[in-house]
């Protein structure tokens, strides 16, 4: 839930805005909303100024904004922020307004903003505005469109919203540090023509990567290549929220990738297209039908879907390794390897050791015990069993029954009768298999298909 935390005091807007902005010089910098709440916040609708559908951001909230003169003014605090990550692992981040990531922006093209910057964290910092069209000296970069903003102090940013679009927000002032400590947000611009390609639903999150040791809480930021937790919106599966949406809505997913790698990010049971990165919208002659969508790093992309197809959709990036939660990277494979000869010889050297992983790693019904403040590898259950995911996986959940606007999580899809895939009455000890001698089928009897009985439910 939102908190204020009051004014800042007039000894601060003095300091921080003389010789950025004369305009804003005497106004009195409006109060910074904070968010205790790691949970999606309603839509928050425009209360004055032109129309326009917000987004939602997941597991995140909009920044709320006053209206001064032809001006909307918001104000984000930099500070240390402590994150849920999922259910058992909490964060010691860098972020703003409460949280990491910050608060998504909404504006309309053409508004005109004024955007306070309070910096409550031990050092230095600025924010680039990733993507916009706007004067150089509102860039953010730190030694080279301003000075960074010290400790304590506030600046203040002005430009107008040349274009809409799905843009980000992030320091350019030892920005390493500062984006692997969580520091970043979404900027969403929407059209001032709100028949421009409308949609009912239109969701947001931001991409980052963490390295956090296991009963650990501060990431390791000088970590480039082996993170452990890979984040929607610094959160991970099962702590991710989902999408609900009403069946026959035209869905936008608009997401950023401020990790160290890039994310093809795939949903299931539809087909979509591109409609907008961070240079602007794509023409729809331009567009073609895809299920997965790779997010560059650096870069933003939005999906426009019709939900046309009812159910649970597993949704999430396709790097197998980023739908994980915390596991060693220099684990060896043992599918294939005699457990008993193993669990003797290591029973030798290590008499607690357990060998497992020899038919795979499917835990059924299962977790292993952790140390504190971590995740298992792979968790969260469905109606079915074990989902065995964690990091960037969540799921689309399209129903009939949802009201407009309805953002509340429907529980699992109810099935009709007969449309899950289920076991059959089949030999299975009978089933040929190629000969290692010949490589040919082997002689005898071949798989015996009157045993299938038809699907059961
Ligand atoms: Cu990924």
């Amino acid at each position: 839930m939102l908190s204020r935390r009051g004014f800042i005091g007039s000894a601060a807007v003095l300091a921080g805005v003389a010789g950025v902005s004369g305009r804003a010089q005497a106004a009195a910098i409006p109060e910074a909303p904070s968010m205790e709440k790691a949970v999606m916040q309603p839509p928050l609708f425009p209360s004055s100024g032109p129309e326009y559908r917000p987004t939602v951001t997941l597991n995140g909230w909009t920044l709320p904004w006053r209206a001064n003169g032809d001006w909307k003014e918001f104000h984000l605090v930099a500070e240390p922020v402590e994150r849920e990550f999922s259910p058992g692992m909490k964060a010691h981040l860098w972020g703003y307004n409460g949280q990491s990531p910050g608060p998504t922006i909404e504006g309309v093209e053409g508004d005109k903003v004024r955007i306070f910057v309070t910096n409550r964290l031990p050092e230095h910092t600025t924010v680039h505005w990733h993507g916009m069209i706007l004067p150089n000296g509102m860039d953010g970069v730190g030694g080279l469109n301003q000075p960074h903003i010290p400790p304590g102090k506030t600046f203040v940013y002005e430009f107008e919203l040349k274009h809409s679009g799905t843009f980000m927000y992030h320091p350019h002032s030892d920005e390493m540090v500062q984006m692997a400590m969580g520091m970043m947000g979404m900027f969403i611009v929407h059209p001032r023509d709100p028949a421009f390609r409308p949609v009912d639903r239109d969701f947001v999150f931001i991409m980052n990567a963490y390295d956090i040791d296991p009963g650990t809480y501060v990431p390791k930021v000088s970590e480039m290549t082996n993170f452990s937790m890979w984040t929607w919106n610094s959160r991970v599966f099962p702590g991710i929220d989902p999408l609900p949406v009403r069946l026959g809505d035209r869905v936008r997913v608009r997401m950023g990738n401020l990790s160290m790698t890039n994310h093809p990010i795939h949903l299931h049971g539809h087909s979509f297209a591109v409609s907008c990165t961070d240079g602007g919208w794509v023409p729809e002659s331009a567009q073609w039908p895809e299920t997965t969508i790779d997010v560059p790093v650096g870069a933003t992309r939005a999906f426009d879907v019709l939900a046309d197809n009812p159910g649970d959709w597993a949704f999430h990036c396709h790097k197998s390794h980023h739908t994980m939660n915390a596991m060693g990277h220099d684990m060896r494979t043992l599918i294939g390897v005699s457990k008993k000869d193993l669990a003797k010889a290591v029973g030798l050297l290590a008499p607690d050791a357990m060998v497992m992983g020899s038919t795979g790693m499917a835990m059924p019904e299962m977790e292993m015990p952790m140390p504190d403040n971590t995740l298992p590898m792979m968790t969260g259950s469905g109606q079915f069993g074990p989902i065995e995911m964690g990091g960037m996986f969540t799921v689309m959940k399209i129903r009939e029954d949802l009201a407009r606007d309805d953002y509340r999580d429907p529980g699992p899809y109810k099935y009709p009768a007969g449309s899950v895939a289920a076991e059959v009455d089949a030999p299975g000890s009978e089933i040929p298999r190629q000969s290692p001698a010949t490589g040919s089928e082997p002689a005898g009897k071949t798989h015996d298909m009157k045993g299938m009985k038809g699907m059961k439910m």
